[in-house]
């Protein structure tokens, strides 16, 4: 029997519309979960329980919100077989990676209830003699939290972790292809203490409940992670009404291999970081940049590393790659390659396969022969689909990496420490890898792009603070002494 989730608002659950099922991609026989979907008026309930409940919990001490944080934090690493398989199971990527997502999500909480007993504030002498000047650090209020298929639960770990830290309260719309980890989420977290209306869980389809959740007045912040179109949408949405957004889009990641690279490294980087997870990561290492003197005996070591690639079932021992995620974004991929090919692309592999379940199977996409202009490396293509670009040197890869408009990350594969600092100052991207895969980012440390690929401060690590909090100036003027 297949298990029905629900929203869950103000510590209720509420049933919705019939209409969601959460399939398997590895075989979509297979229904992992059955929801309803609400409606409009059930996120603007979700939107005034976070309104109503905001006042107590932003005034709960650092201490209750970091046992509540501390609490989840352990039951998902306790869980975290049993929740990876349900992520491998709804999303595709295979258990080890899914099993690691979830540790990542538990580490989160973890560290955003060591994070919220540090000092956020500071004191200072004010120009004028005898004033004291303190910068205190309050919650923004209501976040509506709204996340992709992608990372089922990291990415609302690390919205939602630092968001309930600093005290504000949540509405967290996740994406439709993957509801059971972010109900399972959401029940860990309000069994672990959260009073009802703090964090609210929205099953509804983004046409539907997205305006809602972005432009709603009671809502004073929005994070988003999602595609570019999506993202500006919301941007525009709050010109009028200048709340804070934070937006995570796309990325088209470079990794440039140049002559001097270690290839093993250099191999492992490409294939991990442009075929792990799907290749559905906004991370992923979708272009390669490679300096001519290496570059045939590369593309024939990566072949090679292809060639005893294995695609199948997310949940099948020794697999390396799962399935697409689901029909359109298949259907996506294979429009990229044959876009790639009639741009005169040279396409290794990339074919659709019958593995004899019901599932989205693709063999990963190898692209030769592409000139950095091509769409194929101008467009995220979200897919197990990576592109291969010849160069003279390390000054062209650097352009060439660099001609990229959303510059999350990128990556240099060197042994020459001179070519690594330089790609580090010199690359736009706002991640920069060296001798490792562009993509798999620690639960503790900022993350971000430049370009069209963010808005908004960094999430994650000390830097989330920026995003969930306020400033506070305060002056005061202690007066003569009694
Ligand atoms: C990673 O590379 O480990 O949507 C994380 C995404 C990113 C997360 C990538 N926001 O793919």
């Amino acid at each position: 029997m297949t298990t029905t989730i629900s929203s869950i608002v103000n510590g209720e659950r509420i049933v919705g519309n019939a209409g969601g099922v959460d399939l398997n991609p590895s075989d979509t026989s297979d229904v992992v979960r059955e929801y309803g979907q609400v409606d409009a008026a059930v996120a603007k309930d979700a939107i005034k329980a976070a309104r109503a409940a905001f006042p107590a919990w932003a005034a709960t001490t650092p201490w209750q919100r970091a046992e509540i944080l501390d609490r989840a934090g352990t039951e998902i690493l306790a869980r975290a077989d049993e929740l990876g398989d349900l992520l491998a199971r709804e999303e595709g990527k295979t258990l080890p990676e899914a099993r690691g997502e979830v540790v990542r999500a538990g580490q989160i909480f973890k560290y955003f209830a060591g994070d919220v007993m540090q000092p956020h504030g500071y004191a200072l002498d004010s120009v004028r003699p005898g004033i004291d000047i303190t910068v205190t650090r309050e919650p923004v209020g209501v976040v509506s939290v709204i996340t992709p298929w992608n990372f089922p639960i990291a990415i609302p770990a690390w919205k939602i972790a630092p968001a309930l830290a600093y005290g504000n309260t949540v509405v967290f719309k996740p994406a439709e292809l993957v509801p059971g980890s972010a109900f399972e989420l959401v029940d860990i977290l309000n069994r672990a203490g959260l009073p009802a209306g703090v964090l609210n869980l929205v099953l509804g389809r983004g046409s539907v409940v997205g305006p809602i959740m972005t432009t709603d007045p009671d809502v004073n912040a929005v994070t988003f992670t999602g595609s570019v179109g999506t993202g500006k949408g919301i941007l525009a949405a709050d010109a009028p009404l200048s709340r804070k957004v934070q937006l995570e889009l796309g990325g088209k990641n470079p990794l440039v291999v140049v002559d001097d690279a270690n290839l093993a490294i250099a191999v492992e980087a490409l294939v991990q970081g442009g075929f792990g997870s799907t290749g559905q990561r906004c991370t992923a290492s979708s272009f390669t940049v490679v300096t001519d003197a290496i570059h045939d005996q590369f593309v024939a070591a990566v072949q090679e590393r292809l060639g005893k690639w294995t695609t199948g079932d997310a949940r099948a021992a020794g697999i390396e790659m799962g399935p697409v995620v689901d029909p359109s974004q298949l259907e996506t991929d294979l429009r990229y390659i044959e876009l790639a090919r009639s741009e005169g692309g040279q396409v290794i592999g990339g074919e659709l396969l019958d593995l004899g379940a019901k599932g989205h199977y693709l063999s990963p996409a190898l692209i030769v022969g592409t000139n950095a202009n091509d769409t194929i490396n101008r467009e995220e293509v979200f897919g197990p689909v990576v592109s291969v670009v010849r160069v003279k040197d390390y000054e062209e890869a650097l352009a060439v990496a660099n001609s990229s408009t959303m510059n999350l990350s990128a990556g240099i594969c060197t042994t020459d420490l001179a070519k690594a600092s330089h790609f580090k100052r010199n690359s736009k991207a706002g991640m920069v890898m060296v001798n490792l895969p562009t993509a798999g980012v620690d639960p503790h440390v900022p993350f971000g792009g430049k370009g069209d690929s963010s808005h908004g401060p960094r999430e994650q690590g000390y830097a989330a603070v920026d995003f969930f909090t306020v400033s506070k100036t305060a002056y005061t003027n202690p007066g003569a002494p009694a």
